[in-house]
């Protein structure tokens, strides 16, 4: 078994892509054997079971459309790849668990389900077909997403219930959005929105907005007391928008051509530090802070300690953690 690089995908969500394959004879997979053998397998509408590894002749991996069951293939295994070489290139971790072994995809689950999700127990991500099984979950910042749920679980192991379970969110709306931005080619062009591109409203609108979380129309802008009852995909919105102010700041701001507002709990303004200061200190609080039972409280100190350890309890940086906290209604 050879493994190439040189496989070609036609992806629905970011055009043609060199896609990690392997050779044996005269058939190729979709095995990425550059990214810990990460494989993507064909559910075909399946519900369980880990379906067929996709398999072909001529190593060029879907048309573009939904109506070739390769092009979500395509899309889930480039989303992969760009996650695990986010997570290597970036924060010098190889593999979800940091062991140099990759998780596997399965896409076409189920019929025209609107969802995508991880799971522990087979160490996998899972994507639908999308409304009328032609907008599958596939999207960049959806895969980043998910397979952040794998690192969250094998790191803070944020309990997915409660603020932790906000934080588990946020965690995975902030490296999804990171892997967005890292892919910067012509088609994934990064913005703080979730779900832009699979239309999973049905209007075109995004799943979520991170610099004003409440435009979606659930989701929660700033810290409260009772936050912790909230749906975990509602709480993780003032995590959300404390990533944006530490990234970019408060007020209006236009990135990649979106227009972005984001106000502040307090009305004070907070001035950003850039996005990937902010990843650097998020994955170390991740990674080295957060515990299953951390809540908003405590990702305000762990947030503090690793902006401290990175770049000092004096510097800039660290006070736009903390005034990112104000701003969200933690701390103060
Ligand atoms: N797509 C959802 C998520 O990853 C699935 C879920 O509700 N867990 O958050
Ligand atoms: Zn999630
Ligand atoms: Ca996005």
């Amino acid at each position: 078994y050879q493994g190439i690089e040189n496989g070609t995908g036609h992806t629905t969500y970011s055009g043609t892509v060199t896609l990690g394959t392997a050779q044996s004879g005269s058939s190729y997979t979709l095995t990425d054997t550059a990214r810990g053998n990460h494989k993507t397998y064909n559910l075909g509408g399946r519900t369980s079971g880990t379906g067929s590894l996709f398999t072909n002749s001529d190593d060029v991996w879907g048309n573009g459309s939904s109506s070739d069951p390769e092009t979500a293939g395509a899309d889930a295994h480039y989303g992969a790849a760009l996650t695990w070489d986010y997570y290597k290139n970036v924060h010098g971790r190889s593999g979800i668990r940091g062991d140099g072994v990759a998780a596997y995809s399965r896409v076409h689950y189920g019929n025209a389900y609107v969802n995508a999700f991880w799971s522990d127990s087979c160490f996998c991500m899972t994507y639908g077909d999308g409304i009328n099984n032609s907008n599958p979950l596939t999207a960049i910042d959806v895969a980043g997403h998910e397979m952040t749920h794998g690192v969250t679980s094998n790191t803070a192991g944020l309990n997915y219930s409660g603020e932790s379970g906000g934080l588990n969110e946020a965690t995975s709306d902030i490296f999804g959005t990171s892997v967005e931005f890292y892919a910067n080619n012509s088609s994934d062009v990064g913005d703080y929105l979730i779900g832009e591109e699979i239309d999973i409203n049905g209007d075109g609108t995004p799943l979520r907005y991170m610099d004003k979380p409440s435009k979606d129309g659930a989701s929660y802008d700033n810290w409260f007391s009772g936050l912790g009852n909230a749906d975990v995909h509602y709480s993780s919105g003032p995590a959300n928008h404390f990533f944006y102010l530490l990234s970019e700041g408060s007020g209006t701001k236009t990135i990649n051509g979106v227009t972005y507002n984001s106000p502040t709990s307090d009305g004070l303004p907070v001035t950003g530090i850039g996005r990937a200061k902010a990843e650097k200190i998020w994955f170390r609080a991740l990674t080295t802070k957060f515990t299953s039972t951390t809540n908003y409280a405590g990702a305000r100190t762990g947030t503090l300690a690793a902006a401290g350890e990175l770049y000092g309890t004096s510097s800039a940086e660290y006070t736009a953690v903390a005034n990112a906290w104000a701003g969200i209604n933690v701390g103060s």
